[in-house]
């Protein structure tokens, strides 16, 4: 990876038009002659880091039988909802302004919810629709109705499946399964690894043919981003508890045993890795309740505003994207309890969000590269930034608030399309006098938010005091959060 990182730079650098035929799977950022070359997102990732918040739906036999990990002697007559409906959840995640729903198409027990020709342990075997019936077609249709997008989480780990164990076998068997989900269910925008692994029948462990896995989703559905502990797309953020590091890179080294899938090093993953070669953002997994799948015992457990709205700024706001989990019931409808949380978690969201009290407002920069301005940090638009003088390891960027403004959070962005660049920075409000510093932070990668007291002030700076290369603010933004959205 470094050595074609570095030809890459040589080709760029030979002729500047070169960029266009870059390799897709790995772009780079367009550096001025003095400065780094950094990893920077492909298309499909900036378009899965732009959904900021995604949704899970855990559901399958373990729906039914109360338990969190099923051993796949199920009868499939168990799963049978009574209520059945996908278009609800869809419009209860949409209006919770969740962007894609991923769905456990098959989870450790080797259920399908689709009528799998390769296994009878499926939804043809269950009372329900009288064996007709096909979860993922009805769930990737609602999703696409109400305009979210659709993802597959097809776990591995398969412990009703006999030949799981017999490596090669296995592997063909999962590949089977996923041609059956990637070829007859439209877009599929993620898909979702699953790193666990066992032994099988046979008493042998499972070794995965991770690469041929890949192969099929990039074939299949070339947009689609692929989630493991190792990316390659995205990578999971180390715990099951949706919070992102302090600081956190969107950079990870695939290479190293630090990345391994089922075995990876969580606190490097939770941080990621200044150094890595490797753009492979964190996805933030949590579930509403304590559990991935739904229990009744828990209908009481789903967890607080307060909680979610923590979750969203340890998540979101530390560069990521937010997966919650939000398990349908034993009716195969979103619990009432969870899509009230949500209704109120949206509108703590939006309240907070809705006026950027620093767009329009005019800005000044320590320094600014071509066509870069100052300006473009508060212009509102997603394709503009400012840029720090060429040369430059840091930069400061003033915005005159005017009359003056009151809020209480702070919105950090860089432009990720020229890398992550931003190691320190600070923000200080005018007391009238003086700069006074009101937060300080490391990495800011697409969005960072940083929570403070309610500041009143005219004027507000944003100094990047260590960067690598001349830093970027795709966008600066001040809200104001009400007291029961803080
Ligand atoms: C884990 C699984 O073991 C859990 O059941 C759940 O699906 C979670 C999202 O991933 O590895």
């Amino acid at each position: 990876m470094k050595c074609l990182a570095l030809l890459a730079l040589l080709a760029a650098l030979a002729a500047p038009s070169a960029a266009a035929q870059q390799p897709k799977e790995m772009p780079m950022s367009q550096p001025s002659p003095n400065e780094l070359l950094l990893p920077a997102p492909s298309p499909r990732q900036v378009a899965w880091q732009e959904m900021e918040f995604i949704a899970f739906a855990h559901f399958g036999v373990n729906t039914f039988t109360d338990k969190e990990w099923g051993d796949g002697k199920e009868d499939p007559a168990i799963f049978n909802p009574t209520a059945f409906d996908a278009r609800q959840w869809a419009r209860v995640l949409r209006e919770a302004g969740a962007k894609m729903l991923i769905l456990t198409c098959k989870h450790h027990d080797g259920f399908c919810l689709w009528p799998s020709k390769y296994t009878s342990h499926s939804v043809a075997g269950s009372p329900w629709k009288n064996g007709k019936g096909d979860v993922v077609k009805e769930v990737s249709d609602a999703c696409r109705r109400e305009g979210l997008k659709f993802g597959a989480y097809l776990s591995p780990w398969d412990r009703h499946e006999p030949a799981y164990g017999d490596s090669p076998k296995y592997n063909q068997h999962y590949i089977n399964q996923q041609y059956e989900l990637l070829k007859n269910y439209g877009e599929v925008s993620e898909m979702w690894f699953d790193g666990a692994c066992a032994e099988g029948p046979n008493g042998r462990r499972q070794e995965y043919d991770w690469e041929g896995f890949r192969a099929v989703v990039r074939k299949l559905q070339p947009s689609a981003v692929m989630f493991s502990d190792a990316g390659p797309d995205v990578r999971w953020i180390g715990n099951e508890r949706g919070i992102a590091g302090e600081t956190c890179w969107a950079t990870i080294d695939r290479s190293s045993p630090r990345t391994a899938i089922g075995k990876a090093d969580t606190k490097y993953l939770n941080a990621g890795d200044p150094s890595g070669p490797d753009w492979a953002p964190g996805e933030c997994d949590v579930s509403i309740r304590p559990g991935w799948f739904y229990h009744a015992a828990e209908d009481e457990k789903v967890k607080s505003l307060k909680q979610l709205i923590d979750i969203y700024y340890a998540s979101v706001g530390r560069g990521c994207v937010l997966l919650l989990n939000v398990p349908p019931d034993q009716r195969g409808l979103i619990h009432e309890n969870d899509a009230a949380r949500l209704k109120e978690f949206r509108k703590a969201i939006d309240e907070t969000f809705r006026t950027n009290l620093a767009r329009g407002r005019a800005a000044m920069a320590t320094g600014e590269a071509k066509d870069h301005p100052a300006s473009r940090a508060t212009d509102g638009s997603a394709s503009t930034w400012w840029q720090a003088a060429d040369g430059t390891a840091g930069g400061t960027i003033e915005v005159d608030l005017g009359a003056g403004a009151l809020f209480n959070v702070i919105m950090v962005q860089e432009m990720i399309t020229q890398g992550q660049r931003c190691e320190e920075f600070k923000v200080e409000a005018w007391d009238g006098a003086k700069w006074r510093e009101i937060a300080r932070a490391t990495t800011i990668g697409y969005k960072r938010l940083l929570r403070v007291p309610d500041i009143q002030t005219t004027k507000v700076r944003l100094a990047i005091t260590k960067s690598r290369g001349a830093p970027t603010v795709r966008e600066f933004g001040l809200f104001l959060a009400p007291a029961a959205a803080k």
